[in-house]
């Protein structure tokens, strides 16, 4: 443990004021954080009979931790990760400094009002990275901690305007296997300027926590070049263990399993005295130091942990002036300060009535002045704390950046070649951009885990290199040996190459993707992933869209098109997941020609003040590309579909096909339409968009905007209202079959349901019914029935 300088009062009066005025502002916080969940459970009007819920405990557990560091330790420059559970303190920080109003907190989660957890995008006070999901908001700092070196790295950031990355996190949240990861990934970058402050209550939702991992967490970090600094124990204990009977105190208290120690939290002074006595009494001076303790004093000597103690915590953020990563393990009792303290269900316990009311007269507040920033204090005091708070780091923050668009070219050139696959497409869009002297291509930023060369990325990596903070050497390259693939990394390398950890990638995306408003430059992060792996990084996906981060994600290769990897490699629902997945426009093109104008469209909609990330789901199989007349097709393509094949008025049936299954529509088209005259053939690039537009249409009448048709249903009328619909995919069917909902057409849909497994295409296509014979029976079943 790093020993805190020592601090005498007497010797250091401006530092023992501030202490005593750090110490109100964090019962302030404790009470507002306390009166915010209670107001919004007994006192708020209830309707619907629902808990509204809100974690008193781990609120009181933090307040310490947040004061020092808002109020003291932080600079303005720094950005900081809340813990999802002590999101009312966050809140409460900015109702001292005006910043959060009454009324808003009053609503806490109810519409409108204080989100249950931190959220950039809901609440309106600054949130630096939202929370919510264990783990991930964690992680994330770091990776924007990487993301800063980029920046600074590519002369983008000042070294003196770099902050740190800062997670104030829950101990069970060292339970999640992606803090790991990350902290793998983290040594291999040579992580710097990021703390993560463990609330190490040693209680997480259900109970209290191992004593097993006890000093365990240390090696981990330790052994991945974290510094790990414990703060253990309060000014209170360090001074007590001085005294006669004191070493005895310290060595029990070493040695007090969890559980216990959370069961004497809770019965309080009279319980400690009892179980010290019993296991202690005979031990020289201990009598004497519990004598000298009545039973409130010997609760608050008890639970005085390094974790609820001012001086120490703001010594122990002093004393770390270096970028080193820095882990501070600040004991601390869950429901500090409150009558839950330490009752193993205190997680979304809540104090009732009688006890608000003690808390509130302990507190000196009376009835009707909850809310009153400084009540009970006296002018004086409240004057001090006034101007404590407005001369604090916090109320210096540096206000989020609005940065300017970088342009984006009219168009992107066309990929050539009479047959290509999308994936080899895409990589060719990237290469030609990376060769170009585009505003653009200098804000590109791409990364992969551990799939760059079978995504496409190399040639734009040979191009534009690989990013690291120190210098690497390919060595294969030196020692002359021949290979496509230079992997010398470099500081003005564009492409961050990461271990293969889908949820580091998903989080690296996400911290890319806010580059723009945390530190002032849009950059445009591209990352692949093998399709199916999508799905391994799912939350942290969600996480990145949750949090408005902008970046194009792109799945490849995808479905059992990959017939030859079977089916541990072959997406089925991912076209589900681009349509379910909000701040996520995703499309599935088939053609070159698509591919280059999705991504232009993407590159100016992850700019646009409406926009939202893209996912493109593409494929390495190699098809025959279309002769186009001209580009009238493009704008349907943007919106989510064209027809191809444009189907007479009135007809009465339409193939319509996404993606890599365009040659056997196309050929079923062909082998059709003479039976059906008129026959259309629809070409969707996103079922995810038209899916949208419609809804948006349909809802149109209820949130007052006019009706418009959506794209979908003006393509759709072209056909006859008794027309059958053939869909076909390959992915889930039902990303599709609803197009038969929008004009209550007859749909025969065709797609993969259950997994695939190896084959060549023809065999898993007839396999799985995505052969043009699957098309035709489909279709022909339609006018039997
Ligand atoms: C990924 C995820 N799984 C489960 C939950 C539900 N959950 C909320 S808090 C929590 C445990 C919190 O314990 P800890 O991190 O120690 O916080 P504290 O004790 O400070 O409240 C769990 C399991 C969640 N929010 N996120
Ligand atoms: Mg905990």
């Amino acid at each position: 443990m790093n020993a805190p300088a020592p601090l005498i009062a007497a010797e250091n009066p401006a530092r023992a004021e501030q202490v005593a005025l750090l110490t109100q502002i964090e019962q302030r916080l404790r009470w507002l954080s306390s009166w915010t969940v209670h107001n919004a459970n007994n006192l708020r009007e209830k309707r619907d009979g629902l808990k509204v819920g809100g974690h008193q405990a781990s609120c009181a557990s933090i307040t310490a931790v947040m004061t020092a560091l808002y109020f003291h330790a932080l600079r303005p420059q720094d950005k900081v990760a809340v813990k999802p559970h002590a999101g009312p303190v966050l809140h409460a920080i900015h109702y001292l400094l005006d910043e959060q109003t009454r009324e808003k907190l009053e609503r806490f989660r109810g519409l409108g009002g204080v989100q249950s957890y931190p959220s950039r995008t809901k609440d309106t006070i600054p949130v630096d990275f939202s929370t919510g999901s264990v783990g991930l908001g964690v992680a994330v700092t770091a990776f924007s901690s990487l993301v800063q070196d980029y920046l600074v790295a590519h002369g983008k950031l000042a070294e003196a305007d770099t902050g740190r990355m800062i997670a104030l996190m829950g101990d069970a949240e060292l339970d999640e296997g992606n803090i790991y990861e990350c902290l793998i990934e983290g040594y291999k970058h040579d992580l710097r300027n990021c703390w993560w402050i463990v609330d190490y209550n040693r209680q997480s939702l259900d109970a209290t926590t191992a004593d097993r991992m006890f000093r365990r967490f240390d090696d981990i970090f330790e052994t991945c070049g974290w510094r790990v600094v414990t703060l253990k124990h309060g000014r209170l204990q360090r001074e007590a263990f001085k005294r006669p009977g004191g070493q005895a105190l310290e060595d029990w208290i070493e040695n007090c399993p969890n559980a216990d120690f959370a069961v004497l939290t809770y019965l309080g002074g009279a319980a400690w005295r009892e179980r010290l006595t019993r296991d202690l009494g005979d031990a020289k001076g201990v009598a004497e130091l519990l004598a000298a303790h009545d039973d409130a004093q010997l609760a608050r000597l008890m639970t005085n942990l390094g974790g609820h103690c001012i001086e120490t915590l703001i010594d122990a953020f002093d004393n770390v002036t270096d970028d080193r990563p820095t882990l501070f393990i600040a004991y601390t009792v869950k429901g500090y300060g409150l009558p839950l303290a330490g009752h193993k269900d205190n997680h979304s316990g809540m104090m009732n009535t009688t006890q608000i009311e003690g808390l509130r007269a302990e507190l000196g507040i009376e009835p009707g002045h909850e809310w009153d920033k400084w009540a009970g204090l006296g002018d004086n005091l409240a004057a001090r704390l006034e101007a404590l708070v407005k001369d604090s780091p916090i109320a210096r923050k540096v206000a989020e950046h609005r940065a300017p668009a970088v342009p984006v070219p009219a168009r992107l050139p066309v990929p050539e070649g009479a047959v290509q696959s999308t994936q080899a497409a895409f990589g060719r869009v990237l290469f030609d951009l990376a060769k170009s002297d585009e505003a653009l291509a200098d804000r590109l930023v791409t990364t992969a885990p551990d799939v760059t060369q079978t995504t496409n990325l190399g040639a734009f990596v040979n191009q534009r290199g690989l990013f690291r903070r120190q210098e690497l050497a390919d060595v294969f390259q030196k020692a002359r040996i021949p290979s496509a693939q230079k992997w010398t990394a470099t500081t003005a390398g564009q492409h961050i190459e990461l271990g293969i950890a889908e949820n580091n990638f998903f989080l690296l995306l996400a911290s890319l993707g806010l580059a723009a408003p945390h530190f002032g430059t849009r950059l445009l992060p591209v990352g692949t992933v093998y399709d199916p792996f999508i799905a391994r990084g799912l939350d942290a996906l969600n996480y990145g869209c949750y949090q408005d981060a902008r970046f194009l994600l792109v799945g490849t290769p995808s479905g059992i098109t990959l017939a030859g990897e079977g089916g541990a490699h072959q997406s089925i629902n991912t076209p589900l997941i681009g349509m379910g997945q909000p701040g996520l426009e995703s499309f599935e093109p088939a053609f070159a020609d698509e591919v280059a104008l999705l991504m232009r469209w993407a590159f100016a909609h992850m700019q646009a003040d409406d926009g939202s990330s893209v996912y493109l789901r593409l494929t390495t199989r190699q098809i025959e590309q279309l002769p186009r007349g001209s580009d009238a097709w493009e704008s349907d393509a943007l919106a989510g579909a064209y027809w191809l094949r444009e189907p007479a008025p009135g007809a009465t049936a339409a193939i319509a096909y996404c993606g890599a299954v365009a040659p056997e529509a196309l050929a079923a088209w062909k082998a059709l339409h003479d039976d059906l005259p008129g026959l259309g053939l629809l070409a969707v690039t996103s079922p995810d968009r038209l899916h949208r537009d419609w809804s948006a249409a349909r809802a149109a009448r209820w949130n007052g905007s006019a009706r418009q048709p959506s794209h979908i249903e003006n393509l759709l009328s072209l056909l006859a209202p008794s027309a059958g619909l053939v869909t076909v995919l390959d992915g889930s069917p039902a990303a599709l079959s609803w197009l038969g909902g929008v004009h209550g057409h007859r749909v025969s849909p065709l797609g993969t349901d259950r997994f695939g497994q190896t084959g060549d295409l023809p065999d898993l296509y007839r396999t799985y019914r995505l052969d043009v014979e699957a098309i035709i029976d489909a279709m022909a079943e339609l006018f039997l029935n």
